[in-house]
């Protein structure tokens, strides 16, 4: 049976009443997700942006694309899902991403992480050869923005007249804390803002005082200062780019949301940017105080340990003999690379959400004389199919690489799918592909691949 889409009731309620709503939405997930499993902190902290977006604008005739799409579960839920949220990741269930098959307000469908803007783009340039206006917004977090398709496409933005609107959810997390230059600015961004919100506030309580107005010149040098260090490096980065900026923002704040909101629907000379600052696991503590173990929720009771964790054990165990880098692609507590960093945080190295970039990485890394291994999920690795056939097969490097998740996923469903690395390998020269029986199959190969490696003399 088909449900009708929420969206027209949240228009008609008061504020008191969002506020209530969010709560309610908020426990429905949590609810949801413990019993199915699923995404919860990021969820959690897109609560009051999903209320105020469909409030501001139209899910039936504005293009709203979410990145990875793994913090879309209230976007359901106004969208005509709220019933049949609670088959969420079950078989013919709510898929846990969007899923253009699922429903027609999921525009794109998603799970990999870095596609928001450019199928944005896509479907701007599109409508516009046919003559249709319409609005075009792409929401995506700090994390994704690490990614080589978020940068790509960001670049051309001005070149081919967009005018698409990007919201940028940045809670300084990826599913670990987020690494790179661009989260480092942000996060300056961020800060600014809090220093400027807590002058303003003492400028009201100094201001009738001879001392006080002394410390207040002396506070606006300070703030002059800061915005000129910190302004200058960020909203440039974005207005250079011919992206004009606004923010940052609470984005937990419906109608400050909602204000913001109206200034990028109005905005019509270009593309632009809504900077928010959000927190990842919003409104629940445990999942606030810890968003990274809260990511995910997965109910799976195994009494045996993984093969995620295997890994981790067995590098960690080779590290206390050998050197060797380890890479990751933003993955580190989900590929058990977190072990081996426990004891060893000098040989992981997290690059963000760049698995072809990584890959490149790695085959240098080999060739400058200290042995590598490539950790990343089966189906992230499909990014890098490039850079293994061109930067290390037909080169000849020999990298250790750990495809994690192989085979049949479960709750995540197709996009997670680690069902094509065989195939896709096998097809390129100088690889041996070993697929393990058993955990100390897995343990045996890691320490068998290395040593074969480790003799192995490079051409
Ligand atoms: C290509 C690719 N690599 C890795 C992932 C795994 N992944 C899913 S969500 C996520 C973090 C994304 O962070 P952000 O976009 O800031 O969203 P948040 O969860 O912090 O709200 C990662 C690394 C992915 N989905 N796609």
């Amino acid at each position: 049976m088909k449900e009708k889409p929420l969206y027209y009731a949240i228009r008609k309620m008061n504020y008191e009443q969002l506020d209530r709503f969010a709560n309610q939405i908020r426990k429905y997930i949590y609810e949801t997700v413990k019993k199915n499993t699923g995404h919860l902190s990021s969820n959690l902290g897109t609560v009051e942006l999903t209320l105020a977006l469909y409030r501001i604008f139209d899910p039936e005739k504005d293009i709203i694309i979410w990145d990875t799409s793994h913090q879309a579960y209230i976007h359901k839920l106004l969208t005509g899902r709220w019933h049949s949220f609670s088959t969420l990741r079950q078989r013919n269930g709510i898929s846990g991403f969007t899923n253009i098959f699922e429903s027609k307000y999921d525009y794109f469908g998603a799970g990999h992480a870095g596609t928001s803007i450019a199928a944005a783009l896509g479907y701007e340039l599109g409508y516009k050869k046919q003559n249709v206006d319409k609005n075009v917004i792409a929401i995506f977090g700090d994390g994704a923005m690490t990614s080589g398709m978020i940068l790509e496409s960001l670049n051309q933005l001005k070149s081919v007249d967009s005018k698409i609107k990007i919201i940028l959810l940045n809670n300084e997390m990826s599913i670990s804390p987020n690494v790179g230059a661009l989260a480092k600015m942000l996060n300056k961004i961020r800060i600014s803002n809090d220093y400027f919100s807590f002058k303003e506030k003492l400028k009201g309580s100094l201001e009738s005082t001879d001392v006080g107005q002394d410390i207040e010149t002396a506070l606006k040098k300070l703030k002059d200062g800061i915005k000129h260090t910190v302004y200058n490096n960020t909203l440039g980065v974005f207005e250079d780019m011919g992206i004009k900026y606004y923010g940052p923002v609470d984005g937990h704040n419906i109608k400050e949301l909602e204000k913001y909101l109206e200034f990028i629907k109005n905005y019509k000379d270009g593309p632009c940017i809504l900077h928010l600052k959000t927190i990842k696991g919003k409104g629940m503590e445990f999942a606030e105080k810890n968003p990274t173990k809260f990511h995910g929720i997965s109910n799976k009771k195994s009494t045996s340990i993984s093969y995620s964790k295997i890994v981790g054990h067995t590098l960690k165990h080779i590290a206390s003999k050998h050197n060797f880098i380890a890479y990751t692609a933003a993955m580190e507590e989900g590929t058990g690379l977190n072990v081996l960093k426990e004891k060893y945080p000098e040989k992981v190295i997290d690059l963000g959400i760049t698995e072809p970039s990584i890959v490149t990485a790695s085959g240098a890394t080999r060739l400058s004389g200290i042995f590598t291994v490539v950790d990343i999920y089966s189906s992230f690795m499909q990014r890098a199919y490039d850079s293994i056939i061109h930067d290390i097969a037909l080169q000849k490097i020999p990298v250790l690489f750990l495809l994690d998740r192989a085979g049949i996923v479960g709750e995540d469903g197709p996009t997670h799918h680690g069902v094509f690395d065989i195939s896709y390998l096998r097809l390129i020269p100088n690889i041996d592909i070993l697929t393990p029986l058993n955990a100390q199959d897995l343990a045996n190969m890691i320490f068998t691949s290395l040593k074969k490696i480790w003799i192995n003399q490079l051409l």
